[in-house]
């Protein structure tokens, strides 16, 4: 389904993470990927899996540094010369803001959230832009607590109302370009970004009881939906959020 695409991923921490998900899976698919870990101290983990699947680039990048960013994009330019797909999976919140209320959130605690958990995808974009000269696909992961209150997701909520709502605006500035945006909407899976929400163990059990199929999604299943995002069979769409959790979302 991606034989011949070039794709890059950010947002790989480990094992359980659900880039890694999407990488082992458009690997499966044909596509060559770049992948990006974000530090030294990340490196020794995401290393091996980049390498587990040839990633043709294997470079730092702390979203918050626009020199890495140049330089990524730089490597990406001259090792490809195109970009086809962009995986943006990433998202963090400084600890005490995140699991305080919404209304006592610090205002650089929001700005750091809104800056690493969204504006990066706009960041990405504009990069990545003049590279897919063949059309491309730019995906976001978001989250169900954007659309409706979730105990304990806190800011992440505005935060990710503002990725959904960017992601509307970028697919209609990129749609004649034929780049479609996309933003990923999965239920809750246990890694390290959610370790960091408060009893993020009764948010599973609740989706498990309550989705119709009493279980929850895998990261194969989010990247099986990934692949077929950046890939050209799914052309028709974008600018949407796209919900992968067992049907979770429909339950009243
Ligand atoms: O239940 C879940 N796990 C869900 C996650 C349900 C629905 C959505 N999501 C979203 C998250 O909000 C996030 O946007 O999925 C995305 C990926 O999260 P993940 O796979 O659940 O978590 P994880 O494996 O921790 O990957 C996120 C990574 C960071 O990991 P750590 O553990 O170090 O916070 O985002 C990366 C980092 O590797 N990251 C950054 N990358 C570049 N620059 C930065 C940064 N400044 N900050 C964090």
């Amino acid at each position: 389904m991606l034989a011949g695409k070039k794709g890059l991923i950010v947002g790989i921490a480990n094992d359980k993470s659900i880039a890694y998900g999407c990488a082992r899976i458009f690997n499966r698919e044909g596509a060559e990927l770049a992948i990006t870990y974000l530090n030294d101290k990340a490196e020794k983990h995401v290393r091996p899996l980049a390498e587990g699947l040839n990633a043709a680039i294997i470079t730092p990048l702390d979203v918050q540094n626009e020199d890495q960013m140049d330089r990524l994009f730089a490597a990406i330019s001259d090792q490809w010369g195109k970009l086809d797909f962009v995986l943006h999976s990433i998202a963090f919140a400084p600890g005490d803001d995140l699991h305080g209320r919404v209304i006592d959130c610090s205002r650089d605690g929001f700005l750091t959230a809104m800056d690493i958990s969204c504006h990066s995808f706009q960041r990405l974009a504009k990069r990545a832009e003049p590279l897919m000269i063949d059309g491309g696909a730019l995906l976001t992961v978001t989250y169900m607590g954007s659309e409706r209150v979730i105990d304990h997701y806190g800011v992440m909520g505005p935060v990710k109302a503002a990725l959904e709502s960017a992601t509307r605006y970028m697919a209609a500035e990129l749609g004649p370009k034929n780049i479609q945006v996309h933003a990923i909407s999965p239920g809750p899976l246990l890694t390290r970004a959610a370790s960091g929400i408060a009893e993020f163990d009764h948010l599973m059990t609740n989706a498990q009881s309550r989705a119709p199929g009493r279980r929850l999604v895998t990261i194969d299943e989010i990247g099986e939906l990934a692949a077929f995002l950046a890939s050209d069979r799914s052309r028709g769409i974008t600018g949407d959020v796209i919900h992968i959790d067992g049907g979770y979302n429909i339950m009243g």
